[in-house]
């Protein structure tokens, strides 16, 4: 399992934001919604995935609606990849 989860954070960090937020946006219309994220935190892999960003900018306790405000530059309540990248890295 730490091997599993140390390979996520060499996913992470190599640049991988693109491949990582098309797997959430599960309509592909190249935004994110809480909803989807909600949703795909329904799996075990963005779950560790959610953790490990929480974990890594000492965030835990923070909802998933809370991050998401923080990272939603624009306040349009739309996750694109620009923002999502700087929420994961
Ligand atoms: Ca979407
Ligand atoms: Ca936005």
């Amino acid at each position: 399992m730490k091997e599993f989860v140390n390979g996520l954070k060499d996913y992470l960090t190599s640049n991988e934001a693109t491949t990582l937020f098309k797997a959430i946006d599960h309509d592909g219309n190249n935004v994110l919604t809480t909803d989807e994220i909600s949703v795909e935190l329904a799996t075990i892999n963005c779950a560790l995935i959610m953790d490990m960003i929480t974990r890594n900018k000492n965030t835990s306790g923070m909802s998933v609606k809370d991050l998401f405000n923080t990272y939603d530059m624009d306040s349009n309540n739309k996750m694109d990849v620009i923002e999502f990248s700087q929420m994961i890295n």
